[in-house]
C-alpha cells in the first residue's frame, strides 16, 4: 500500500521536473534569508543563479555540525521566530543540543512523510502504535507521533522506558505496531521471554525500528521476539527528524526509500568531499527542498551508507543501505576502519549467541586492541547448565568451543583484525533503557 501514490510512484523525469524546481527556490530563499549562507555562498563565489538543477549542487559548500553550533541556537532560522511553531534538539548527552525550528507548514511535511514511511513500514488507519520512542527535545517522540494521527492511526504516547508498563500496555491495548529503537525492541523481547509471554498471545504486526545503526541479526531476533515484520526507518534532526527515509515490509533488506521530493540525497567520499558512484559506501550528505524554517544545502550528515540508482522497487524514489556507522564514531584499529555495525553482522547466523554485544576498545602496550564481548544464548546457557563464564571450560567444550573459534576466525577474516572474543552470561551486557545505545566502550587514554 502507498500513502501518496502519485508521488511515491511519479516518473523519475518529473521527479527530477520537482526536484530542480524546488532545489532552485530553496536555495534562493537561504541566500535571501540566513545571512550563513549568504556569506558561505559568496566566499564559494556561488550566486544563487548558477545553481540551476541538482547538477549544480556539488558547486555548493557542505553546511556541517558545527556551522549549526556556531550558530546556536537560532542563527541559522530563515523565518522570524514569530513564524516557528516548534523547536527540537540533537539527542546529544553531553554540552549544548544542536538546535532546530519547524513552521506549520514545516510539520505538515514532516507529518506527511512520516505518514508515508509508517505505510512503507506496513501500518494502516485504525492500527494502534504504541510509541516508544522518547517525547522532548528528541524528534522521534512528536515527529511519529503526528505522522501516524496524519495517517489516522491511534497513537499511544508511552516514550520509551518502563519495560514492564510497555508490555502491559502491548497486551491490554492490543497495540498493533511499536515504534523504538532496535536495541530497545531487543530489550523488550527478552522481558518478554523473561516472563513466558508468547508473541503470538499479543497483537504485534510491525516494529518500526530506527535512530541507530543496526544489521540483520538484530532484525532476525527482533522479528522472532515479538512476532512482527520489523523495518528500518531513518531520519536525522537537523534534516527533518525521523522519515527521511523508510524500508518497504514487502521489500526488507533492499535498503529504505528516501523520500526525494523532499530531501535531495548524495553520498561524497569521507575525505575528499566528491561524488562517489553508485555502490560506493560515503558519507550521506542531504539538501532540503521544502523546508522554511531551517533549510540546509548540502548537509554532511556524517552517516556512512550506500545510495542504490536500480530504483526497481514499488516506488521510484532511489533506496539508501542501512547506515554502517557514524563517521566521527568510525574506529581506526591498526591502521584497519571498524564500525561496531561489522562486529554485529558477523553475528548472524549464530543461534549459540545473542545479538547482545559490546566492543572495548583499549591500549595496553603500544598497539590498540579490541575486545567483542557477546552474551551466549539464554536457552542454550540453561540447556548446559551453565552458572558462570570460566574461559577454560569454554575452550575446552566441544560445541562453545567450536563456536568461539569460529567466530573469532569470521570476525578476522571479515574485518581483517584479530579481536579477543569473550562469552559472557546473559544479562552481563548493558541494555537500551528505552533510547540509543552505545555499544562501544573506549578506554584509551585521549
Ligand atoms: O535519531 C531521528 C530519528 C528518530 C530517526 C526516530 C529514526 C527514528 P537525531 O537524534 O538527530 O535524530 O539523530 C540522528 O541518528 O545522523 C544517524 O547517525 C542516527 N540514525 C537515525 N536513524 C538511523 C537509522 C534521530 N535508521 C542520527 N539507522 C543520524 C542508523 C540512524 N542510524
Amino acid at each position: 500500500m502507498l500513502y501518496q501514490p502519485e508521488i511515491e510512484t511519479l516518473a523519475i523525469e518529473k521527479l527530477r521536473k520537482l526536484q530542480n524546481e524546488r532545489l532552485v527556490a530553496q536555495v534562493a530563499y537561504v541566500y535571501n534569508r540566513v545571512p550563513f549562507y549568504k556569506k558561505q555562498m559568496d566566499e564559494a563565489g556561488v550566486k544563487p543563479t548558477d545553481i540551476k538543477s541538482i547538477h549544480d549542487l556539488h558547486k555548493l559548500p557542505f553546511t556541517k555540525k558545527n556551522d549549526l553550533r556556531d550558530n546556536y541556537p537560532f542563527g541559522l532560522f530563515a523565518v522570524p521566530q514569530s513564524e516557528i511553531t516548534r523547536i527540537h534538539g540533537s539527542s546529544g548527552t553531553t554540552g549544548k543540543p544542536t538546535v532546530v525550528g519547524y513552521t506549520k507548514g514545516d510539520i505538515d511535511i514532516f507529518s506527511e512523510v512520516i505518514a508515508r514511511s509508517l505505510t512503507t513500514a506496513g501500518c494502516k488507519p485504525g492500527m494502534i502504535m504504541q510509541n516508544a520512542y522518547g517525547y522532548g527535545l528528541f524528534t522521534g517522540g512528536l515527529g511519529i507521533h503526528y505522522g501516524a494521527e496524519q495517517l489516522g492511526m491511534a497513537v499511544v504516547p508511552i516514550s520509551g522506558g518502563m519495560t514492564e508498563r510497555q508490555i502491559m500496555l502491548m497486551q491490554d491495548f492490543r497495540s498493533d505496531v511499536l515504534c523504538c529503537t532496535p536495541s530497545y525492541a531487543l530489550t523488550i523481547a527478552e522481558e518478554l521471554k523473561k516472563r513466558g509471554i508468547a508473541p503470538e498471545s499479543l497483537n504485534l504486526k510491525f516494529a518500526v525500528l530506527g535512530a541507530e545503526p543496526w544489521t540483520e541479526s538484530i532484525r532476525a531476533e527482533v522479528e522472532k521476539g515479538l512476532g512482527v515484520v520489523a523495518t528500518n526507518i531513518y531520519g536525522l534532526s537537523e534534516v527533518m527528524g525521523p522519515g527521511v527515509s523508510q524500508e518497504d515490509y514487502e521489500e526488507k533488506g533492499s535498503g529504505s526509500y528516501i523520500w526525494e521530493d523532499h530531501f535531495f540525497p548524495e553520498v561524497v567520499d569521507r575525505v575528499t568531499g566528491l561524488p562517489l558512484p553508485e555502490g560506493q559506501p560515503g558519507v550521506l550528505v542531504f539538501t532540503t527542498l521544502t523546508k522554511q524554517a531551517m533549510p540546509v544545502l548540502r548537509y554532511w550528515t556524517n552517516d556512512i551508507t550506500t545510495i542504490y540508482y536500480d530504483r526497481a522497487g514499488k516506488r521510484t524514489h532511489i533506496k539508501m543501505g542501512q547506515i554502517i556507522g557514524r563517521s566521527d564514531d568510525m574506529l581506526i584499529i591498526r591502521g584497519v576502519n571498524l564500525f561496531h555495525t561489522q562486529v554485529e553482522a558477523v553475528l548472524e547466523g549464530f543461534n549459540d549467541l545473542s545479538a547482545n554485544y559490546q566492543l572495548i576498545v583499549k591500549n595496553e602496550g603500544k598497539m590498540d586492541e579490541v575486545d567483542v564481548k557477546v552474551e551466549l544464548d539464554p536457552e542454550l546457557c540453561s540447556a548446559l547448565g551453565l552458572e558462570s563464564i570460566d574461559i577454560e571450560f569454554i575452550k575446552s567444550h566441544d560445541r562453545l568451543g567450536q563456536v568461539h573459534r569460529i567466530f573469532q576466525k569470521k570476525i578476522k577474516d571479515n574485518i581483517g583484525l584479530t579481536m579477543k572474543v569473550e562469552f559472557m552470561m546473559p544479562g552481563a551486557i548493558p541494555r537500551s533503557e528505552g533510547g540509543k545505545l552505545n555499544r562501544i566502550v573506549d578506554t584509551r587514554k585521549k
